[in-house]
């Protein structure tokens, strides 16, 4: 499936050769065969995942709601309406992103030999052909390659949040690691109306009570129709 739409928060090289993918079986960037180019970046390999969220809510499923996917930084990337069965659409985000940096037809190689200098003498350097070793900064929270603390674990783009609503309230939010293709259900919590009885002090005789609360799994009033009000 290629992910034609997929996002992504880097600098891209004018006239170079994007290969995006996501969701295909049997298939590593060891079965990339990049031709190169007289440029580090002349060549390039995105990799996406493919991303689905479930809205549901006490255990039904909530057709319309709002589904915001955001990156790291709080850009929004997508934003989702479920469907009857409370799915999104499936989208893709990226999860990595490649380059051959030694020029051997392979890209995402650990540890490969770059020439710097040609000189004599020749000045080398060793660096992995992945997002933090690539001088981008990928996931554009300002921090390029080693700088930022994602490379601890390997990789620059770390982290997305996802954020789901119906009626504008009871708002879900949640952070997450791309690690792999997401299919998840997210729970919205069905808030129960609060009422508050207020009665005056020391009053024995009979009066009025006023009934006032709260609730968000409705459209809010003014109700157009008496059938509206009562759901
Ligand atoms: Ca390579
Ligand atoms: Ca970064
Ligand atoms: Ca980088």
């Amino acid at each position: 499936m290629p992910p034609a739409g997929m996002p992504m928060s880097l600098e891209l090289v004018n006239n170079s050769t994007v290969l995006s993918y996501a969701g295909l079986q049997n298939f590593d960037t060891s079965k990339i065969h990049v031709k190169n180019q007289n440029t580090p970046w002349g060549t390039q390999v995105r990799e996406g995942e493919l991303v689905r969220f479930q809205v549901k809510a006490l255990n039904s499923d909530v057709d319309g709601a709002t589904v915001v996917i955001k990156n790291s930084t709080g850009f929004p990337l997508y934003s989702l309406t479920t469907d009857q069965f409370g799915y999104t659409p499936e989208v893709t985000l990226p999860s990595n992103f490649y380059l051959d940096r030694n020029w051997n037809n392979q890209v995402g190689e650990q540890g490969v030999t770059v020439v710097l200098d040609p000189g004599p003498p020749a000045i080398t350097t060793v660096m992995d052909e992945n997002t933090c070793s690539d001088g981008y900064d990928n996931d554009g929270d300002t921090l390029t390659d080693d700088d930022d603390p994602d490379c601890a674990t390997g990789r620059e783009i770390p982290s997305y949040s996802v954020e789901a609503y119906k009626f504008g309230k009871g708002i879900f939010q949640s952070d997450f690691n791309l690690t792999g293709p997401i299919d998840d259900i997210i729970s919205l919590e069905n808030m129960p109306p609060s009422v508050t009885l207020t009665q005056p002090e020391f009053t024995s005789f009979a009066r009025i009570v006023s009934l006032s609360g709260t609730a968000w799994d409705g459209l809010a009033p003014p109700y157009a129709t008496d059938i509206i009000s009562m759901q």
